[in-house]
């Protein structure tokens, strides 16, 4: 079992499993919290993390395989999620690259994780936040955010679904740890996301758009997308929405 340390409130379970990470603390040390009060998501953006409304979770890694294989370790994540919704709620969901679980398209969890340099070597906290109850995101979120209870239509336990997370958590990551590892967690996400393959986005990165159709994974995890004249583009950073053709 995982040693899990659970708090009422915390600015943020990421910010906390990183300061335990640099007082030394062990690689599968888990994080979980009531509420957040400064929950952050990429770029500087804020995770609503109202009072036990979501799971609020994060988990030290210290992975000893190359680092270019460490964004891996998102899509990892991802697909323990996707699984351990799947056990603990019957609740089938969409992995949009790189980092999000969409329920009838729409955002139900998101995962963040960062790196931080460690008296044992450099670690990464792997941060998972979902939402459970229909109050974890404001109304002005309504058109892009559901929760496990909006879209399965009832109630959930938080306990239920922290046990599946953490072994799918410690499955999907021992896998990653093989020889094949890259591979493997590769055709295990592209397994679970209608983004992988043939999907018409728009990709927003910090210095431009493109439009293009989505023609799988390169072996880090970015993500391949074919524009209108048939050059394909590597994506390592940006978001990513799906367009409908006309
Ligand atoms: C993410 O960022 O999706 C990463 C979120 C990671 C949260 C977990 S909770 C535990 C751990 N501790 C932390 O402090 N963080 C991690 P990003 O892709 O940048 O998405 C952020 C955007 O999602 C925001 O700008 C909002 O538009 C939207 N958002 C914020 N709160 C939301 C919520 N509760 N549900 C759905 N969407 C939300």
């Amino acid at each position: 079992m995982p040693e899990i340390l659970r708090f009422d409130s915390l600015p943020s379970t990421n910010v906390e499993a990183m300061r335990r990470a640099s007082e030394g603390a062990a690689e599968g040390l888990c994080i979980v919290a009531r509420e957040q009060t400064a929950g952050r998501g990429r770029l500087q953006r804020q995770w609503i993390s109202p009072k036990d409304s979501g799971l609020y979770f994060s988990i030290v890694l210290r992975p000893q395989f190359e680092q270019s294989a460490w964004s891996l370790l998102t899509l990892m994540a991802a697909v323990a999620v996707n699984d351990a919704l799947r056990e603990a709620c019957s609740l089938e969901t969409d992995i949009k690259w790189p980092n999000d679980i969409l329920a009838n398209e729409r955002k139900l969890c998101g995962i963040l994780a960062e790196t931080v340099e460690t008296p044992l070597g450099r670690a990464v906290v792997v941060g998972i936040g979902i939402n459970l109850t229909k109050r974890s995101f404001p109304q002005e979120l309504e058109l892009v955010a559901t929760s496990v209870e909006n879209a399965t239509g009832r109630g959930h336990e938080l306990e239920i679904i922290l046990g599946r997370l953490t072994c799918a958590l410690e499955q999907h990551y021992a896998a990653l740890e093989e020889a094949d590892g890259p591979e493997t967690i590769i055709r295990e996400w592209c397994a679970r996301s209608s983004y992988a393959e043939g999907k018409l986005v728009q990709v927003a990165k910090s210095n431009e758009t493109l439009v293009g159709t989505t023609r799988g994974l390169e072996r880090d995890g970015a993500l391949r997308v074919e524009t209108d004249d048939g050059v394909i583009r590597i994506v390592r950073a940006g978001d990513v929405n799906s367009l409908r053709p006309n």
